[in-house]
C-alpha cells in the first residue's frame, strides 16, 4: 500500500495552472506545502510534475544511481536560445559530455586562480562608483551586482569588457537576456494556441536571441581573429579537446555555452550578493560580525586571492543567504533512462517511471526536522564549517546536484567572498528604508525587489 499524492483540484483543461502565481511562485508553493505536506502533484497542460519539499525526500532524488537531471518544460524553451550548452542539455546528450569534460579544469581551482585579478578588476569599479555616490543617495544594489557579475563573467570567461559602470544603461546583452529568459518561462506556461494567435512576444524573443547569438559571435570572431594565450573558458572551448575521446567543441557549441555562461554566469550571483546584503542589514549582529573578521584578515591594505581563503564567518553568511534564498530556486530529476515500473519515495510514495520531480529548495532547505525550528531565520553559525559538514547531504542543495550541479561554483564562490570583503572593509550600510520587508523578483533566478540601500565610506577611509 502507498500513500496518495496529494494534488489541489485545479480546474478541467487548465489543471493547476492557477495554483502558481507566476509573480510570487515563492509564495504559492509555500502555501501548497502548508497544506499538502512534503510531496505533492501539480498538473498543467498536461503535463505532471511532483514538487519535493523534505530533506528526506530530496536526499532520494539526489541519488544518482535512480535519478537523472530533468530538463523542466522552462529549460526547454531556454534551448531555443541555447540549445544542448551544458545547462539545458537532456541526460546523455554527447555535446553535455564533450563540453563538461572540456571545461571542468577551465572551472577548477587553478582556473579560478588565474582570474582573481580580473574579478578584483571589476569588483574595484563596484567600490569606486559607491565611493563616489551620496551617502543619502539610495542605491538599488541588486543592479550594481548584476554590472559586477555580468562584467566579471565576460571578462573572465572572454577577455570581453561590457563596461557596465560606466553606463547608465545595462549594456543590450542584458536587456535580450533577461527578455529572452522572460519570455522561455512565459513560453513554459502558455498554450499552443495562445502562441499562435499572439506572434508579438515570438518575434521580439527571436529578436532577443539574434542579439544574444550576435554578441557572442563577434566574440568568437575576434579571438580568432587575435588569438591570445590567456587561460580563459573561450580559449579552452576553442582550442581545448575532450581529454577522452580528443574531440573538439563545435562552433555551434562554443556559441551555445558561451551565452549558458553569461547568462547562468551572473544572474545567480547577483541575487546571492543581493540576498546577503538584505540579511545582514536586517541581522545587525552578523553585519558587525563580518566586518570585525574582514578588519582582522584583510585590514586596510588591497583584498588579495590568499585572503579568499581565511574569512569563514563571510563564507557562513553567503551558504546561509543561499539556504533562505536559493537564487535557483529548484531543480528537476526523473527516474534513469529504462525506468518502467513506477518509482517510490520515502518508503511509500508511488510516482511513474517518467515522472518530473522537482526539488523545490526554499521548502527543502527550511527543513525543520534538520534545522529546527528556527528555520526561518538567519543564523550564519549554523554554516560554519564545522556545523556545515555535519548537514545531512540533501539539507543544502543551492548548487544542485551531482554530475549536472553547478560548474561554475568555485567561479561564483569567489568572486562573492572578493565583493562581499570589499564592500564590508570600505562602506557602512544602511537600508534606505528602514521599514523594507523582502519582496522577491523571479525571472529563471530570483532577487530582491525594490531594494535599496545607503553606504558611507568607513572613517579613515579615503
Ligand atoms: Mn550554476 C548549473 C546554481 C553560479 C554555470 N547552477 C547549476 C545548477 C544550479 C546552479 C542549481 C543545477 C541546475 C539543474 O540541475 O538544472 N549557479 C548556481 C548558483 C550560482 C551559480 C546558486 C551562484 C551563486 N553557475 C554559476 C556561475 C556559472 C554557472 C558563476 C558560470 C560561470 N551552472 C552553470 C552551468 C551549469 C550550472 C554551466 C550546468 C552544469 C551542467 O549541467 O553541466
Amino acid at each position: 500500500m502507498s500513500t496518495p499524492i496529494p494534488q489541489p483540484p485545479g480546474y478541467p483543461l487548465l489543471g493547476n495552472l492557477t495554483d502558481i502565481d507566476p509573480k510570487s511562485p515563492f509564495q504559492s508553493i509555500k502555501q501548497l506545502a502548508q497544506k499538502y505536506g512534503e510531496i505533492f502533484k501539480l498538473s498543467t497542460l498536461g503535463s505532471d510534475r511532483y514538487i519535493l519539499c523534505s530533506e528526506r525526500l530530496a536526499a532520494e532524488a539526489c541519488n544518482e544511481t535512480r535519478f537523472v537531471k530533468g530538463v523542466s518544460e522552462n529549460l526547454k524553451q531556454v534551448r531555443n536560445g541555447v540549445g544542448d550548452g551544458l545547462f539545458t542539455a537532456f541526460h546523455g546528450e554527447h555535446n553535455w559530455e564533450l563540453a563538461h569534460r572540456t571545461l571542468v579544469p577551465a572551472f577548477g581551482p587553478l582556473g579560478i586562480t588565474d582570474m582573481y585579478d580580473e574579478m578584483y578588476d571589476i569588483a574595484t569599479q563596484l567600490v569606486s562608483k559607491w565611493a563616489r555616490t551620496d551617502p543619502d543617495e539610495p542605491i538599488q544594489v541588486t543592479e550594481d551586482y548584476t554590472r559586477l557579475t555580468l562584467d566579471s563573467i565576460a571578462l573572465c570567461a572572454m577577455d570581453k569588457r561590457f563596461n557596465s559602470f560606466y553606463h547608465e544603461e545595462m549594456h543590450p546583452f542584458v536587456d535580450a537576456m533577461t527578455g529572452f529568459l522572460r519570455e522561455s518561462g512565459a513560453r513554459s506556461r502558455k498554450t499552443r494556441l495562445e502562441l499562435l494567435l499572439n506572434q508579438g512576444p515570438t518575434r521580439q524573443y527571436e529578436k532577443d536571441i539574434a542579439l544574444m547569438r550576435s554578441v557572442a559571435q563577434e566574440v568568437i570572431d575576434k579571438r580568432r581573429r587575435t588569438p591570445t594565450d590567456k587561460h580563459d573558458l573561450l580559449n579552452a572551448m576553442l582550442f581545448g579537446k575532450d581529454p577522452k575521446t580528443g574531440e573538439r567543441l563545435s562552433d555551434e557549441s562554443v556559441m551555445n555555452n558561451m551565452i549558458t555562461f553569461l547568462i547562468a554566469g551572473h544572474e545567480t550571483t547577483s541575487g546571492l550578493l543581493g540576498f546577503t546584503t538584505y540579511y545582514l542589514l536586517k541581522n545587525p549582529e552578523a553585519l558587525r560580525k563580518a566586518q570585525e573578521e574582514v578588519d582582522n584578515v584583510v585590514g586596510r591594505g588591497p583584498v588579495r586571492f590568499e585572503h579568499m581563503s581565511k574569512l569563514p564567518y563571510i563564507e557562513a553568511i553567503l551558504r546561509e543567504s543561499l539556504r533562505l534564498s536559493p537564487t535557483a530556486s529548484a531543480f528537476s530529476v526523473t527516474p534513469k533512462p529504462g525506468t518502467t515500473e513506477p518509482v517510490l519515495l520515502g518508503g511509500e510514495y508511488l510516482v511513474p517511471p517518467n515522472a518530473i520531480l522537482i526539488c523545490w529548495l526554499p521548502e527543502i532547505q527550511r527543513d525543520r526536522t534538520v534545522y529546527g525550528d528556527d528555520a526561518e531565520d538567519f543564523k550564519p553559525e549554523r554554516m560554519l564549517s564545522e556545523n556545515f559538514t555535519k548537514l545531512p547531504s540533501a539539507s543544502w542543495k543551492p548548487f544542485g546536484n551531482g554530475a549536472r550541479g553547478c560548474i561554475g561554483r568555485p567561479f561564483a564562490w569567489q568572486e562573492a567572498v572578493l565583493a562581499l570583503a570589499l564592500i564590508l572593509q570600505n562602506f557602512n550600510l544602511h537600508m534606505a528604508d528602514p521599514g523594507y520587508s523582502l519582496q522577491i523578483k523571479q525571472n529563471l533566478t530570483i532577487k530582491p525587489d525594490n531594494f535599496y540601500v545607503k553606504v558611507s565610506l568607513r572613517p579613515g577611509i579615503d
